[in-house]
């Protein structure tokens, strides 16, 4: 066993005596471009394992995304910029039975004149201005975006599609012929004031009596009475006719209690104006309170 060991280290020195004779009859210079090209190597070895690491990590993350689907990702995106992003609520909607003087509001509020003749209109009247009132102030002036919505009863559902935006509603009535239209008013602002969407972002409501410029005007107090006896006729009788009535999403008021606008949970407040006298201050301080500058 001792011999074979020794004849191992005799062999292994003579390879290296060899190996050593051999390098030294190798120009230097050749020994440099090896080691370079051993090192080159080595290092485009390293590279190449780096690389492939990371692709592998890119078709990790890949996955997971893919998993966790790019619609649900672009939804919770836009969700995030709406949230830093949320446009300002400038929007007010002017509506109440046709007669009631909202389109000569509407035109009052922005030229500070009237417009004869649009007494038919069926389309809502829609304008994004600063109010006329306003224009001649020095500063900041914030533009209103103000849509007359008209009242016949079958174009009432384009309510909804306002809604979402609204920062306040004036419902005009008209206060001469308060009397005749009270029942027909009445069933109209009982349906604003069940909304699910006034309810729950407590949109403000200006009750605005118009037409003050004649004296048969009845008064705002008068107006206001009448208006909560007859919605709570209507109470009375909606929910009896159907616990699951659809098309009024909130019941109003306190039960047991006869109705008055100070139960609403959003804030309801009656005015006056003259439209057509240009009479117009308390609609525009209404409008000033809920849009925010
Ligand atoms: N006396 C008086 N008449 C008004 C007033 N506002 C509107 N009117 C009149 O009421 C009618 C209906 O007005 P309009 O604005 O078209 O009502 P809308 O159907 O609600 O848009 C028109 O003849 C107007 O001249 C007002 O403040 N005073
Ligand atoms: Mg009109």
């Amino acid at each position: 066993m001792e011999g074979f060991e020794v004849e191992w280290k005799k062999q292994a020195q003579q390879w290296w005596s060899q190996s050593l004779h051999y390098v030294h009859r190798i120009p230097p210079q050749q020994i440099y471009a090896a080691m370079a090209v051993l090192l080159f190597t080595t290092f485009l070895l390293l590279l190449g394992m780096y690389v492939y690491m990371y692709i592998c990590s890119i078709n990790l993350v890949l996955e997971l995304v893919c998993n966790f689907n790019y619609f649900d990702l672009f939804i919770y995106f836009c969700d995030v910029v709406r949230l830093f992003k949320r446009p300002k609520a400038n929007t007010i909607l002017v509506t109440g039975l046709s007669g009631s003087g909202k389109t000569v509001l509407f035109y009052q509020l922005r030229d500070g004149s009237f417009h004869q003749g649009t007494v038919t209109s069926m389309e809502p009247n829609e304008g994004t201005f600063v109010l006329h009132s306003e224009k001649s102030k020095n500063g900041k002036l914030n533009p209103i975006h103000v849509i007359d919505v008209p009242g016949h009863s079958r174009l009432r559902a384009k309510l909804d599609d306002f809604l979402p935006q609204a920062a306040g509603i004036v419902f005009l009535v008209d206060a001469v012929e308060f009397l005749p239209n009270c029942r027909a008013a009445s069933e109209y602002l009982y349906d604003i004031l069940t909304k699910a969407s006034v309810v729950r972002k407590k949109i403000p409501v200006l009750i605005l009596c118009n037409k003050t410029d004649k004296v048969t005007a009845h008064s705002k107090e008068f107006i206001r009475k009448q208006l909560e006896k007859e919605i709570d006729k209507l109470r009375a009788s909606r929910s009896a006719v159907s616990t699951a009535d659809l098309t009024n999403e909130f019941t109003l008021g306190a039960p047991g209690e006869r109705f008055a606008f100070s139960q609403c949970q959003n804030k309801v407040t009656v005015g006056e104006a003259s439209g057509l006298g240009g009479e117009i201050s308390q609609v525009e301080q209404f409008i000033r309170d809920n849009v925010k500058s």
